[in-house]
């Protein structure tokens, strides 16, 4: 039996995902871009210093990772570094978007998969939104409405968690989460300029000069954001794998992993991270080739060659192409499959021992759920490292802002060379992003994203071996083939966005 699950509802862009289940396994799937964008093509010809700009509109979601992964690739390829208060602007920037996104990542795209909703017809006491809440559900139900764009139903035919009062708690905190997403943003936004798409990054440094009271609004907006990862969003996460352990081996990508590492701890872009970068394959992690990354287009509906390097990359569209499914190119390393995003990253620096709040997080976790670190690689491993991601990028911004030197400069006067080109490698909060500019003239002459959902995403390579999200899907047992609640909630554990995977 055939059955399309998309277009996928909570999660960013247009996913559809095809999967073939005999006896109730699914057998094959295939995920579906569903659309062409062609960013690259855009910045050809263009100055340099638009790609920043122009980059951050691949996304809404993710917008400060590209302009950081623009801006590490034109320092490289402008022979710069920025001032130390241009590397910390640009952290406290990107690292408040992390935190943002992991909360929205949760609550609005994740929990209700596990949180029943209907819960809350139960609800008996006086806080205005639940009760808001309540009715509203009460009548969708009663109306047996089906309404596609509701946040909250209809909902997939499955088990969910049995406990009113963390049914009940978790929608609270669903409510909650959208304030402190927007005072996670507003923390962005003094440094960064208005979210989504900030004009304050730019290769070099940022363009507000930190004085002291912007660094206490900073502090006092993150704090609040760190409140909330403690005191609701671990416990809920806790609560769903408390109910759920099943799910801690449901959902296994079956190829390597990779991370660029996020956050440098000194100058320039190539300096330690907070969270180190490098590729696990067969058990060992090696530092990152960019070199040795390549994308297929077999199954993609480009006409263009297959397995060009990142500096070849080439994009010419081919709507009716033969056997292509998708508009989402392959990516592989030294042609394997490897998973990015928050598992990637959790992994990829707890095996180097690089970060010791990881190694504790891991390990104190680990132990409460009675897994080992393998089973990371799982639809509640991709959530508990969000939040493990979340709980050590909100510390580190804090420590972050007692290095800032106030009123000291933040950013570079620049020149932009005639020729030059340069990587630029960050992690985005879904994964490895890879930016790449070259130039000619002063002007871009080709320019490249490789991007995390396209890693994840990726249809079949040449050799016909799926993406990590595919290989995930592939051998899940369900219960009901034809609403199939278990790819769902896989599919949600990677937090795809069709948006940047198609770029
Ligand atoms: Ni559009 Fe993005 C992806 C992230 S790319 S959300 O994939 O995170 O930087």
């Amino acid at each position: 039996m055939q059955i399309e699950l998309g277009p996928l509802s909570r999660i960013e862009g247009h996913l559809n995902v095809k999967t073939t289940v005999i006896d109730n396994v699914v057998k094959d799937a295939q995920c579906v871009g569903e659309m062409f964008r062609g960013f690259e093509v855009i910045l050809r010809g263009r100055d340099p210093l638009d790609a920043q700009q122009i980059t951050q509109r691949i996304c809404g979601v993710c917008p400060y990772a590209h302009a950081i992964a623009s801006s590490y690739a034109q320092e490289k390829a402008y022979g710069i570094t920025p001032p130390t208060n241009g590397r910390i602007l640009h952290n406290l920037i990107q690292g408040a978007n992390h935190l943002y996104d992991y909360i929205l990542q949760f609550y609005q795209l994740s929990a209700l998969d596990f949180i029943d909703i209907t819960a809350i017809v139960n609800y008996h006491g006086t806080d205005r939104d639940l009760v808001q809440v309540r009715d509203w559900v009460k009548a969708e139900l009663a109306a047996k409405n089906t309404f596609p764009g509701a946040p909250f139903l209809p909902r997939l035919k499955g088990q969910y968690l049995h406990n009113d009062e963390i049914n009940i708690g978790a929608l609270k905190h669903y409510i909650e989460a959208m304030e402190i997403q927007q005072k996670a943003n507003r923390a962005a936004a003094i440094f960064g300029g208005k979210f989504p798409h900030a004009t304050g990054i730019f290769p070099g440094g940022c363009a507000q000069k930190p004085t002291i009271d912007l660094i206490s609004t900073y502090q006092a907006l993150i704090e609040e954001v760190r409140d909330f990862i403690h005191q609701k969003y671990i416990p809920d996460l806790l609560a769903v794998a408390h109910a759920f352990p099943d799910y801690w081996h449901i959902g296994q990508s079956r190829g390597g992993f990779m991370s660029f590492g996020v956050l440098p701890l000194g100058p320039g872009a190539d300096s330690r991270r907070l969270f180190a970068a490098g590729v696990l394959l067969d058990g060992k992690v090696r530092p990152v080739d960019f070199g040795l990354i390549t994308e297929d287009v077999k199954y993609a509906r480009y006409s263009s060659p297959s397995g060009l390097r990142v500096t070849e990359g080439q994009l010419t569209p081919a709507p009716e192409k033969n056997e292509a499914y998708t508009w989402v190119k392959a990516p592989r390393y030294n042609g394997q499959m490897v998973e990015v995003g928050p598992a990637a990253r959790v992994l990829v620096d707890y095996k180097q021992g690089n970060n010791p709040q990881v190694t504790k997080l891991v390990d104190r976790f680990a132990a409460k759920a009675r897994i080992t670190a393998k089973q990371l690689n799982s639809v509640l491993g991709r959530h508990l490292c969000r939040a493990i991601s979340a709980v050590i990028i909100a510390d580190f911004l804090l420590e972050e802002t007692e290095r800032i030197e106030p009123g000291g400069p933040s950013a570079l006067d620049l020149e932009i060379p005639a020729t030059g080109e340069g990587f630029g490698a960050t992690e985005a909060s879904r994964g490895a992003l890879l930016h790449y500019i070259r130039l000619q003239n002063h002007k871009i002459e080709k320019y490249e994203c490789v991007v995390p959902t396209t890693w994840n995403c990726s249809p079949r390579d040449d050799r016909g071996n799926p993406g990590a999200m595919e290989s995930a899907l592939i051998g899940t047992k369900v219960a009901n083939p034809a609403v199939q609640i278990e790819s769902v909630r896989i599919v949600h554990s990677f937090d795809p966005c069709l948006a940047c995977a198609v770029h």
